[in-house]
């Protein structure tokens, strides 16, 4: 399946925004230059480099933090009109709060901004990709509802900083995995295991933060700037393991939890159902006298629903999903609420990391179903992209993006699905949080062994670069 699939000879609307996408902790390095403050990714990789693949930390990564006019070079060889990257929340406010502003880390995304507009690259920026101030952490972080207020603080020094350039806003960068992978797993900062509430807090406080920055932005900048904010959800496809009524629930299931658990409440109203009475039901068997998924107030659903003006969609891969009936619910967390183990064919091809598997048809499929439940009237893909050991012959990148891309294409052409952007994950090889540098995402090629962390173009992004050029993914299309 998907491999032997038609790659569309159509060609993308001329409107359609090729681009590239990165984050602040991943590329930037500098990680205490300049008065920049700690976050919570520079502590929880200099506390226990243990946490990382090799000891690695992103202290340097790939040096954006110096070699960002590289950067805008490199985009502008690619051709691209649209460069996603992300604020460092401790860059601009040390501690977190506004009571002091570093205006060097103001000066770094002025200049980063002014010469992608020279170069005719659309910025879209994200306020935050996981690099928390530690100091807002020690308040207790994603945890603390507060944290809602201070976001609103930083996203209006944002606004009023950049906002006459910067049309494309994303609050938050994946709040599932912020909250699964830092506050139930704890392989990711802050690397805390608190599956069975603390990841329902977690996932609570974000979608408020980010409503608190669409409301600002709404509020106090819309009229005169005119650009656009929403959230940035990850999903995967889910397909039913076995065409079963179980399995089949279970892929339902899986997709309330994973992309409704944060869709629903901005573009519904609300926690899924589904959600709801699982947890809720769960919870007063095992002796709550509430439910481990914190409940919004009339007031907060209100706040929360309608808060976007696009759809961000981070997508890689796609799960067979199979629903265990018998699970042993002594131990509260959203795994048993879930009840549903994701798993990938054997027959898909496999990446170079383990969660990431190319089903191209999910792409397709994911989208129409994005478009059809929560009506964005449009979509942004914010992230899509593949991972290999790095080498510059990427046959397989190629592969892969051309499959996915083509089947984004059938879904603006043969479904009506309003895709207008696209931003591969990633421009370069950059610090995998806790791969290290061992996955290498970019279609560029950075050299870590290299003071100058030297780019140089892989296949893959030659292979891009044509595309935007000719808006097309096959050798010729048919116009
Ligand atoms: C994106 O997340 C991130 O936004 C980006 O920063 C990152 O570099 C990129 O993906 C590539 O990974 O190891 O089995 O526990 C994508 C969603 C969620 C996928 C966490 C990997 C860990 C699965 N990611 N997930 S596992």
């Amino acid at each position: 399946l998907g491999a032997f699939e038609e790659i569309s000879t159509k060609k993308f609307p001329e409107s359609f925004l090729f681009g590239a996408a990165t984050a602040a902790y991943q590329i930037e390095g500098g990680w205490n230059e300049d008065g920049k403050g700690e976050s919570m990714w520079d502590r929880f990789v200099h506390d226990d480099p243990s946490r990382v693949k090799d000891g690695q930390n992103g202290d340097i990564a790939c040096d954006s933090y110096h070699k960002w006019q590289e950067d805008v070079e490199l985009l502008t060889q690619l051709g691209v009109k649209l460069y996603r990257f992300s604020l460092s929340w401790p860059r601009i406010l040390p501690d977190g709060t506004p009571r002091k502003v570093n205006q060097a880390g103001i000066n770094y995304y002025r200049n980063l901004i002014n010469a992608l507009k020279q170069a005719g690259i659309e910025p879209m920026v994200t306020l935050y990709h996981w690099d928390l101030p530690q100091h807002l952490l020690e308040l207790g972080g994603w945890l603390n509802s507060d944290i809602a207020n201070y976001f609103g603080d930083y996203a209006r020094i944002a606004f009023e900083n950049f906002g006459d350039d910067v049309k494309l806003w994303a609050t938050v960068n994946e709040p599932k995995t912020t909250c699964l992978s830092g506050y139930a797993y704890g392989e990711m900062a802050p690397g805390f295991t608190l599956p069975g509430d603390g990841v329902y807090k977690c996932a609570k406080v974000q979608l408020l933060a980010h409503a608190k920055a669409y409301h600002i932005y709404h509020a106090e900048f819309a009229t005169k700037q005119k650009g656009r904010i929403s959230l940035v959800i990850d999903a995967s496809y889910n397909l039913p393991a076995l065409n079963n009524d179980r399995d089949i629930f279970g892929a339902q299931r899986e997709d309330e939890f994973t992309l409704g658990w944060f869709a629903h409440p901005v573009y519904l109203g609300d926690w899924p159902e589904l959600m709801k009475t699982r947890i809720g039901n769960l919870s007063k068997q095992q002796g709550y006298s509430f439910s481990r998924l914190p409940e919004f107030n009339q007031e907060e659903i209100n706040y929360i629903n309608g808060t976007f003006d696009f759809f961000g969609l981070n997508t890689y891969t796609s799960n067979l999903i199979t629903y265990i009936v018998d699970i042993d619910i002594g131990d509260p967390n959203y795994f048993t609420d879930k009840s549903t183990i994701p798993w990938q064919d054997s027959n898909w091809a496999p990446s170079n990391a383990p969660w990431l598997y190319s089903y191209p048809l999910g792409m397709r499929k994911l989208l129409n179903h994005v478009w059809n439940t929560y009506k964005p009237g449009s979509i942004y893909v914010t992230e899509n992209g593949w991972a290999t050991d790095g080498s510059l012959e990427d046959s397989s990148r190629i592969s892969y993006l051309q499959n996915y891309m083509s089947n984004m294409l059938d879904a603006i052409t043969e479904d009506g699905v309003n895709v207008v952007g696209y931003t591969t994950w990633s421009l370069m090889d950059n610090f995998e949080w806790a791969q290290g540098y061992t996955q290498k995402f970019g279609i560029i090629h950075v050299d870590f062994d290299s003071p100058n962390r030297t780019r140089t173009f892989k296949t893959s992004a030659y292979w891009y670069k044509n595309v935007v050029a000719t808006r097309c993914l096959v050798e010729e299309c048919l116009d």
